[in-house]
């Protein structure tokens, strides 16, 4: 099978989690990184400069045997279904389906204040996602995982949820983010302990050493080097 994920030379949890994926199965796949100019290029026009097709001129895109399949879950699906990190159960799946819809809409509540130039605006739009809506949602995820025997949010073996959430995590505790604390992770032990647990795995510390910036100073609140533990 020839795969390839299109994304930014980013550690961004939407390429990571089927970046990840595949990394872990030991599956082939072409890690293609775009640049600044190129992400210009495919928003204006649709297709990269190769040819290849952009269905929503948005990345995270998979090109599956010659096809491109756009959108963060789905694409994180397939790759979980390659790799065995997806279960086959329906119920299970559908506990999974929600981990990595919640970690979208959580990705989400950030882009207003991520476009919003105006400064004081910018304070006050984090200030009330740091004291309300991200903890309000880190809870529940805490919720998820105490009600489940293992430190995994479903069954007990790392899945695709595990590691959409691992990749979400590392984007707060990294510090990048103006005016949202790291240390807003701190009352979470469960989501830490799930974090230090993917941390650790070989794979993922492989993947880490062959592919972060490690020490690079971040340019802008997307480029960030990504902790080991939290
Ligand atoms: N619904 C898409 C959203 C993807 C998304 O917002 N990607 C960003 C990069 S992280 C992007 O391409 N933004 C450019 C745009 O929306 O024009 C998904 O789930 O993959």
């Amino acid at each position: 099978m020839d795969l390839k994920i299109i994304y930014l030379d980013l550690p961004f949890w939407r390429a990571e989690v089927a970046r990840i994926t595949l990394f872990i199965a030991d599956i082939k796949f072409d890690d293609f990184r775009i640049n600044s100019e190129e992400f210009s290029y495919l928003q204006e026009n649709g297709r990269l400069k190769d040819g290849t097709l952009i269905p929503f001129r948005q990345l995270p895109v998979l090109v599956i045997n010659g096809q491109s399949i756009a959108q963060t879950g789905g694409i994180a699906r397939i790759c979980g279904k390659l790799s065995g990190m997806y279960p086959e159960d329906m119920i299970e799946a559908g506990e999974v389906d929600q981990i990595i819809d919640t970690v979208t809409d959580i990705n989400e509540l950030l882009n207003p204040s991520m476009r919003e130039n105006d400064q004081a605006k910018k304070k006050e739009m984090r200030a009330e996602l740091t004291n309300h809506d991200l903890p309000k949602y880190f809870g529940y995820l805490e919720d998820i995982l105490s009600a489940n025997n293992s430190h995994w949010f479903v069954g007990d073996k790392m899945s695709i949820a595990d590691i959409a959430v691992w990749g979400l995590l590392g984007w707060f505790a990294s510090g990048v983010l103006d005016d949202i604390p790291p240390e807003i992770l701190n009352p979470f032990e469960r989501l830490k302990k799930l974090y230090q647990e993917v941390s650790k795995t070989p794979r993922v510390r492989e993947w880490k050493i062959k592919t972060y910036a490690h020490g690079k100073t971040s340019s802008d609140e997307y480029t960030f080097d990504v902790p080991d533990s939290i």
